[in-house]
């Protein structure tokens, strides 16, 4: 029997992984391995079972998908195992790792496995401990190419994270078909709300240049299951969709085409015209039609698998149908159709409102769009994309309540991975909880299968992405856990946070119990004190004004539903928008009984009061404690919880290392010095017009409200950091 050696120097030099080769143990931490760290087994007993349960790879590596696979596994399990893993033919011995499709492994061909490959899928996969031609072996299986690469990741990180493979069974398939990253990339390299440094394409380089971290990327997407990747923002520039362009596109598309990965770009409605050299870009103008008939052949032939358009339009400022007095309906079916002899997709953003200041801000997309669905205006091939929230990616917002209105048109939901109005770069917050939160709500419309909750509503999930060309790709260690959490997700909506966050920190920090449980603890604290320093009680866009970084609850001025006194509406009566029948109504927009409970005070969650009622300060809440109080008391839990984290963290100097260990330590003593900015700069902000004293121990604000509303960050558009100024 021949047995090839797999050296892991050319595998390393395959993965791209060289840059960060290093001796082990004196590797400096950058974060650039992401959770694909595969540093040898710590457990001395786990590692032995591995050893005696892995010792050959049977896996034939013909096609780009199953090299994908191979690569991985070799360098997965040399690293894991510490010590090479022969790859062969067939099975040779006990211990053998089988890998592949009934297609194109005859071992697994012969394998009673129908029943769990139909329940597999197409993009999922089987795994099994059972004998194979006699020989103690596990079973990596799958119906397609991809299915074994997903598979291969997921029993690498059941080595990763030290569980056990007796009586292995697993059987995974996505729950949703489109599992995307969004990325807001700008031509020049700039990213909007990007702050991880610039835009991983370099498009000058490209389609010459092979970037290796194009495939890193690709290889950690495939990791999470993620499937298809919107290259563009959704500002976007029609010049990606010129010839010149599309080659460098084309290049992108090859890197990530193995690894399962389907290229998406932003569609500007007004490219016809931009160039186009046509005079309108009118959808039902015939030359218009025909020019992205022909752009989308263009497309295809140099991209054959080309996902489709995401777009977004007649919202911020950006060109769409409405500017030629048309539907949503009419410039979505325009590109549907321009893309449906090729299987593409539109994904049409929700996220409008119009130039005209509505009512209500949050109300404007079930306005347009229900009457819409209603009248089943969208082609088959037209895919709403609705943020989570109605407004916009706060900490904490209602479900849109589009979810549980839109009962004939395919959704995405949208979710926000880079932190734009919840630290950045800096502050840990950990996503999971607020995403589990708006998958589970219920919505009360019956949707297939008698499903109320959004999760049900919806066919898949877009990430705008926090990644960026810095060496650790999202600008912090702990940012990693929301890309990692965003695709888990997509893949399975139902995972527990907890789950998650335990196994990122298992895969990305240590399996050390000493450090994953206060690590997983202090993760799912995360979110609640963002809420809590920044936006208690339902507040929310009480961020300073552009870059949204630190408080602004003050900011007035120029468009009124882009400022937060539009939100926050503090006057001498007390704080909070109303949104019940006796204010703008809003929540008319949800369905029996969420309705009546969101209007009610008393069956109303505390956690969204300020979204939905304008509540007086000495009125008396749930909790027997007066608004007053119960906000400050917010603020201070905030504050309380980043403290806490900070001292769990310090407790882990000794199991950590080094650099990681100093770097969130740092970013931990901004995040403790911005919830203070938070808190003091907006109590003392409502204070203006509630008048009432802080109870007594209350910790006192370092500065006068002038001195916050005074401060200014430095003009950094990346880093728009204000610590600096706030403790010389
Ligand atoms: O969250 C807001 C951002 C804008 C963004 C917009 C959108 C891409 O502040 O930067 O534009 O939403 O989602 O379109």
């Amino acid at each position: 029997m021949k047995i090839r050696w797999v050296g892991l120097a050319s595998v390393l030099v395959s993965c791209g992984l060289l840059a960060g080769a290093r001796e082990p143990n004196h590797a400096p931490e950058d974060g650039y391995e992401l959770w694909l760290r595969y540093a040898r087994v710590d457990d001395t007993a786990r590692l032995g079972e591995y050893r005696a349960a892995i010792r050959e790879l049977v896996l034939t590596p013909r096609e780009p998908t199953m090299q994908a696979a191979r690569d991985e596994l070799v360098l997965g399990l040399n690293g894991l195992l510490g010590r090479p893993v022969p790859v062969a033919d067939a099975p040779t011995r006990d211990g053998t790792l089988v890998v592949g499709t009934p297609a194109n492994s005859p071992a697994i061909a012969a394998l009673p496995l129908a029943a769990a490959l139909r329940e597999a899928g197409p993009e999922g996969f089987v795994i099994r401990a059972l004998p194979v031609r006699g020989r103690h072996a596990i079973v990596v299986a799958a119906n397609r190419d991809i299915g074994v690469l997903y598979g291969a990741f997921h029993l690498l990180r059941l080595l990763q994270t030290e569980a056990p493979l007796a009586a292995l069974d697993v059987v995974s398939a996505p729950r949703y078909g489109l599992r995307l990253l969004n990325h807001w990339d700008n031509l020049n390299g700039t990213v909007e709300r990007g702050y991880a440094g610039a835009s991983l394409w370099e498009w000058a380089s490209l389609p010459d240049s092979g970037h290796t971290r194009y495939r890193d990327y690709a290889r950690a997407n495939a990791s999470i299951g993620i499937n298809g990747t919107v290259l563009t923002n959704v500002n976007a520039n029609s010049a990606v969709l010129t010839p010149a362009y599309l080659v460098k596109v084309a290049a992108l598309a090859r890197v990530f085409r193995p690894y399962g990965i389907k290229v998406y770009l932003t569609a500007r409605f007004s490219a016809p015209i931009e160039i186009g050299g046509l005079p309108t870009a009118d959808p039902l103008d015939a030359r218009v039609r025909a020019w992205w008939a022909a752009k989308a052949d263009e497309i295809y032939r140099a991209i054959p698998d080309f996902g489709g358009f995401v777009v977004k339009a007649n919202s911020e400022g950006q060109p769409g149908p409405q500017d030629y007095h048309r539907s949503h309906a009419d410039g979505a079916n325009m590109l549907a159709d321009a893309l449906a002899p090729h299987r593409g997709m539109v994904m049409w953003r929700a996220f409008v409102y119009s130039n005209a200041v509505p009512s209500d801000r949050v109300m404007q997309a079930v306005d347009e769009f229900e009457p819409l669905d209603a009248r089943r205006a969208f082609r088959a091939n037209v895919l709403i994309q609705a943020k989570n929230g109605p407004l916009d990616f706060q900490p904490r917002e209602p479900f849109h309540p589009l979810f549980g209105r839109m009962a004939r048109t395919p959704l995405l939901m949208e979710l926000q991975i880079t932190k734009e109005y919840l630290g950045q770069d800096t502050h840990l917050v950990f996503l999971a909880p607020l995403w589990e939160e708006v998958l589970r709500a219920d919505t009360y419309a019956r949707g297939p299968g008698g499903r109320s909750d959004v999760e049900g509503r919806i066919r898949g999930l877009a990430g705008v992405a926090n990644v960026g060309n810095d060496r650790d790709w999202c600008g912090s260690d702990f940012n990693q856990a929301n890309w990692y959490a965003f695709g888990r997700l997509a893949w399975d909506p139902m995972l527990p946070s907890a789950a998650i966050a335990e196994s990122w920190v298992r895969m990305t920090l240590s399996n050390d119990p000493q450090v994953v449980a206060p690590v997983v603890a202090m993760m799912l604290a995360s979110r609640e004190a963002a809420v809590n320093y920044m936006t208690p009680l339902g507040l929310a866009h009480q961020m300073a004004r552009g870059h949204h970084y630190g408080p602004g609850p003050w900011v007035t001025g120029g468009r009124a539903d882009q400022t937060s006194v539009y939100f926050n509406r503090a006057d001498s009566i007390g704080l909070g928008f109303d949104r019940t029948p006796t204010g703008s109504n809003a929540v008319r927009q949800y369905l029996s009984p969420l309705r009546e409970r969101f209007a009610g005070r008393d069956s109303l969650p505390d956690n969204l009061l300020l979204w939905f009622h304008h509540v007086g300060w000495s009125e008396h809440l749930r909790s027997g404690r007066r608004l007053w109080e119960e906000l400050l008391a917010h603020y201070q839990a905030g504050v309380d919880t980043v403290r806490w984290m900070q001292r769990t963290w310090n407790g882990l100097e000794a199991r950590v290392d080094a650099d990681r260990f100093h770097r969130v330590q740092g970013f931990l003593r901004i995040q403790e010095t911005e919830a203070r900015w938070w808190r003091d700069a907006s109590v003392l902000y409502w204070q203006s017009f509630s008048h009432l004293p802080l109870p007594p121990g209350y910790e006192a604000s370092a500065h006068s409200l002038d001195w916050y509303r005074q401060l200014r960050c430095p003009p950094d558009p990346r880093k728009p950091r204000c610590d600096a100024v706030m403790e010389p």
